[in-house]
């Protein structure tokens, strides 16, 4: 699992030229190469499919900030309160491709990992995430390859999210490419759950009795956060229905 802060607002693309460069050096070096040549010619193939997904994220990104507008216009209220995005660590691609025992090239990476774009949608309310999931899911554009709804089926240890994992094109030059995106949706309540759960359970010279107790309290955290939620909707559809 990745630092949930791995989620940041991407930098235009004249300002990352560096970073995709180190980005593709460590993921090439990770694939079995054995001379220069080949080295060379995955580190550029891999520099070409991060920034595939970059685009990807790009795409993704506007489509809900285009509905954030459109809400905003037709309702007086916007369903979003950010968005975050990340391109999944070099580290986080190995291990996940080492723990999965998938073949180590790219096309395994492009193939089977769903999750190298992310896309983070927080929302004031439960509903609008559903109401925001629909109307991206509706777009001919957008191809449903997974859903995972952990909010109605939340995790054992409480972890509540919408989890889409989409297909969706970007338009390069001479080509149109389609490209895999995992779309979290989240309240602020899940997703200030989630980062705190996810740094203390990486706080790693805890005792075995102090990790069950965080972890029963986290759990009690979680239904708060849940409670939280409920509430604030229930709210909110009071004042709407009152709304003449
Ligand atoms: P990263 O890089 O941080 O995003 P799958 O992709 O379906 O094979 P997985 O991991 O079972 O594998 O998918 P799932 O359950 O949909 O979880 C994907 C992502 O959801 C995780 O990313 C986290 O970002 C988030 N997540 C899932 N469960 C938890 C949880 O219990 N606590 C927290 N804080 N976040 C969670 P990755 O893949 O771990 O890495």
């Amino acid at each position: 699992m990745t630092d949930s802060n791995n989620y940041e607002k991407i930098l235009p693309f004249e300002q990352t030229d560096n970073n995709d460069k180190m980005l593709a050096e460590q993921i090439a070096s990770m694939l079995n190469k054995n001379n220069i040549s080949d080295i060379q010619k995955t580190i550029k193939k891999t520099q070409k499919l991060m920034a595939y997904y970059k685009c990807a994220i790009l795409e993704v990104e506007t489509k809900f900030k285009v509905l954030n507008e459109q809400f905003s216009l037709e309702h007086e209220h916007n369903p979003i309160e950010s968005i975050k995005t990340r391109l999944k660590s070099p580290e986080s691609i190995a291990e996940k491709i080492i723990r999965k025992n998938l073949p180590q090239n790219l096309s395994s990476i492009e193939e089977h990992l769903y999750d190298v774009a992310g896309v983070r949608v927080i929302c004031s309310f439960v509903d609008d995430i559903y109401v925001l999931a629909d109307c991206l899911l509706q777009q001919d554009d957008v191809h449903l390859i997974k859903k995972k709804d952990y909010i109605k089926n939340p995790k054992e240890n409480g972890y509540r999210s919408l989890h889409l994992i989409i297909e969706t094109p970007i338009f390069l030059q001479n080509e149109k490419r389609m490209m895999k995106v995992e779309v979290q949706l989240r309240t602020i309540a899940m997703e200030s759950w989630a980062n705190l759960e996810h740094k203390l359970r990486y706080k790693k010279n805890l005792s075995e009795e102090l990790t069950n107790v965080t972890s029963q309290e986290l759990a009690e955290c979680a239904k708060l956060s849940s409670l939280l939620d409920e509430k604030m909707q229930a709210i909110r559809n009071t004042i709407e229905n009152e709304q003449i």
